[in-house]
């Protein structure tokens, strides 16, 4: 809301540089001032008593001796703290006496630089406040949408959407409210994304002609959404030269084919010159790619990369790649298995502008997975990780699932044991050079964005963790509750800010507590993937099973016994895995097949953690209900309905889930409760 922008809108702010994006800057601060009584002055025609001074330390000509005198003071401060080059999105911010002066080398420093200080409200201006230095540790920050330009007759206008329409998108046609579009670039910026692709990688016929015949629409989003420094990339399919350029193959190594992308490529930059590139999903759950010409997903993405290169955009492949018509029957197939398996052996193959993009765990997205072991294994190829924002498999917000610390696990992860590299140095990779953190986004049309309103703390995380994973995630939801809930619109914003943490903060245990236990994943309804639905997925083609019987469940994926999935990982990990004895418990179904009467490190046993960890779960949406309505009348009553009747709906799901999954496995083993709570 408008109020965050308070503490900055009641100072005198000068600018100091020239360009797009300080025309944002300039544009940000004036809006503010003119809602709160500030003043707002463009150096260099000004020298004037301010309190906060904004400015490019680059070419300039003729600063003011007001903005000389902050500068060099800032300049000092970085000495002091053993500055670092700034960088191209960095910025220094510092006191100078009375005044709080931002530095950067670069206008998108300037940018981030201004939303800090939006964050910090006051504390930007505190007198004692040390100076401070701030660079993304990622490069690349990106959301990719999963919204069809045509509305698709099972996903509607967005894939695994639960905000409503798209923003870009309706009914085939560019949705034309650029006014949000821009609104949207704002949010982003502010929670430090640089890029977005803009349709699903899942890319029909009508997305298909983005690439061509309706690049102005694309163009038209890169237009509004330069001025906050993201750039714009677009799904593409594979078979475009043969369904869009009449080619009669669309094999990467034929000469027609690299000469139809390299010119599809050149137009795209003449309508789109900060054009980012191209997303692919390649021979994976129905889409075409390098497989039909018996080619692998090396030879697919430098054709691609080659195009791409000499006008500076990356390719993004995903090593989603699976067979979805596997047989339940046949147990020598793993889904897990499968990206390292197509992957793993072409590291080294892919051109330097080429990104891997790999989902963070081996499966799909699930609540609990371990780490996808394509991120160790790797290291010649410049990867990315993807996260989920949209709550696919986490509650489809609708469910409170704050994933910040489930984040920030996966980001912490030392593939090659405690102590080693991180999935985000990883992804950060050696001086920035890696491929960078991208999330399914989970944006609408909705009146709050997110549908729930408490998902829009799931963006905003993802926004910060990618510029920078070390941030505590708990500290980051502060943030969003400071911003999104401001001291000067809410009454009694401690109370509000301490019920927020204790309904959020673990929210996505709680959420694990209700739903599929111990790692095993899925057990929803199939198809949309909402509700659970235990033998749902039991008997398709996608791989996704849980082999409960009336003995034990679980999926053995050790090398000893099971489908050697546990001995993709180096070795550290791949022992910790291989055995029941030393897997952890959160993921002790994901790896071992075990009897029920199965002793947890916890000491209970598997089928006693089933059936308290489900009690419990419910009993926490219980309580999260209850202290929401704590805040009737403390905050936007609009706000506080959407979220009351979503939690009833939290509540409702919560007890088919705890109900449907005991009573199943009480079917399955016989076992009763030890407690004597109600079984169905
Ligand atoms: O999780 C699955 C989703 C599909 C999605 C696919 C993917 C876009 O259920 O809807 O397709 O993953 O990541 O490509």
């Amino acid at each position: 809301p408008p109020e965050a922008f308070r503490s900055l809108g009641a100072r005198r702010v000068l600018v100091h540089g020239d360009g797009l994006l300080v025309d944002t800057v300039l544009n940000e601060v004036s809006r503010a001032c003119a809602r709160y009584g500030g003043r707002v002055w463009h150096s260099p025609s000004w020298d004037v008593d301010v309190d906060l001074v904004l400015a490019l330390r680059g070419a300039d000509e003729l600063p003011s001796p007001a903005v000389q005198a902050a500068r060099s003071a800032a300049e000092a401060a970085l000495t002091e703290i053993g500055g670092e080059p700034l960088g191209d999105e960095g910025f220094l911010l510092a006191r100078d006496g009375e005044v709080t002066v931002v530095l950067a080398d670069a206008p998108a420093g300037l940018l981030y630089g201004l939303f800090h200080v939006v964050r910090l409200c006051a504390a930007a201006f505190d007198p004692a406040r040390p100076p401070e230095h701030h660079r993304p540790a990622l490069r690349r920050r990106m959301l990719d949408h999963w919204d069809n330009v045509a509305v698709h007759p099972v996903m509607g206008q967005v894939e695994r959407g639960y905000a409503g329409g798209s923003i870009f998108w309706q009914d085939g046609r560019p949705r034309g409210d650029l006014a949000r579009v821009r609104e949207y670039g704002r949010l982003l910026a502010a929670s430090g994304v640089n890029a977005i692709s803009v349709n699903n990688v899942n890319v029909a016929r009508t997305e298909a002609l983005l690439l061509t015949d309706r690049l102005g629409d694309v163009a038209e989003i890169a237009d509004v959404l330069r001025p906050y420094n993201i750039r714009v990339h677009l799904s593409i399919t594979f078979a475009a030269p043969a369904v869009l350029g009449g080619l009669s193959t669309a094999d990467p190594l034929d000469e027609a084919v690299r000469v139809w992308w390299a010119a599809t490529t050149r137009r795209v930059y003449e309508r789109i010159p900060d054009f980012g590139g191209y997303l692919v999903k390649a021979d994976s759950e129905g889409q075409p790619g390098p497989f039909t010409y018996g080619r692998d997903h090396a030879d697919g993405a430098n054709v691609l990369a080659e195009a791409l290169a000499p006008l500076g955009g990356v390719v993004h492949w995903r090593a989603f790649v699976y067979n979805h018509h596997q047989d339940w029957r046949d147990r020598s197939t793993d889904r897990a298995r499968a990206a390292y398996d197509h992957f793993a052996p072409l590291d080294g193959r892919f051109r330097t502008n080429v990104v891997v993009q790999v989902k963070f765990g081996p499966v799909d997205f699930q609540t609990r997975e371990p780490v996808s072991p394509v991120i160790a294994a790797m290291p010649a190829t410049r990867l990315a990780v993807e996260l989920q924002v949209t709550q696919e498999y986490t509650g489809q917000q609708r469910h409170v699932c704050h994933l910040g610390l489930w984040w920030g696990e996966v980001l912490r992860f030392a593939p090659w044991g405690p102590g080693g590299r991180t999935v985000a140095d990883i992804a950060a990779g050696e001086s920035g050079a890696g491929g960078g953190l991208v999330a399914v986004a989970n944006v609408g049309d909705d009146l709050f964005w997110t549908g729930h309103p408490l998902a829009q703390a799931n963006l905003y995380t993802f926004g910060r963790l990618a510029w920078d994973p070390r941030l505590d995630p708990r500290a980051v939801l502060d943030e969003w509750i400071a911003l999104t809930f401001p001291p000067s619109a809410t009454a009694e914003p401690e109370l509000v800010g301490r019920t927020l943490h204790e309904i959020m903060d673990d929210s996505w245990r709680t959420y694990e507590r209700y739903t599929a236990p111990l790692g095993v994943g899925f057990m929803v309804n199939p198809g949309d993937h909402y509700g659970p639905g235990v033998d749902g997925y039991e008997y398709t083609r996608w791989g996704t099973y849980h082999f409960a019987d009336r003995d034990g469940v679980g999926v053995d994926r050790s090398r000893a016994s099971g489908t050697g999935f546990a001995g993709q990982y180096p070795p550290y990990w791949a022992q910790v895995y291989e055995s029941p004895q030393s897997c952890p418990d959160e993921l002790l179904l994901f790896f071992h097949h075990v009897p029920y009467g199965h002793v947890l490190h916890s000491g209970s046993t598997v089928i006693q953690h089933i059936y308290d960890t489900h009690f419990a779960g419910v009993e926490e949406v219980v309580a999260m209900r209850r202290r929401w309505q704590t805040l009737n009348g403390m905050i936007d009553p609009a706000v506080y309905e959407r979220v009351a009747e979503r939690l009833d709906e939290q509540v409702r799901c919560a007890t088919e889930w705890r109900d449907q999954i005991n009573t199943y496995f009480y079917r399955k083993s016989g076992v009763p409760d030890e407690r004597g709570r109600t079984i169905h």
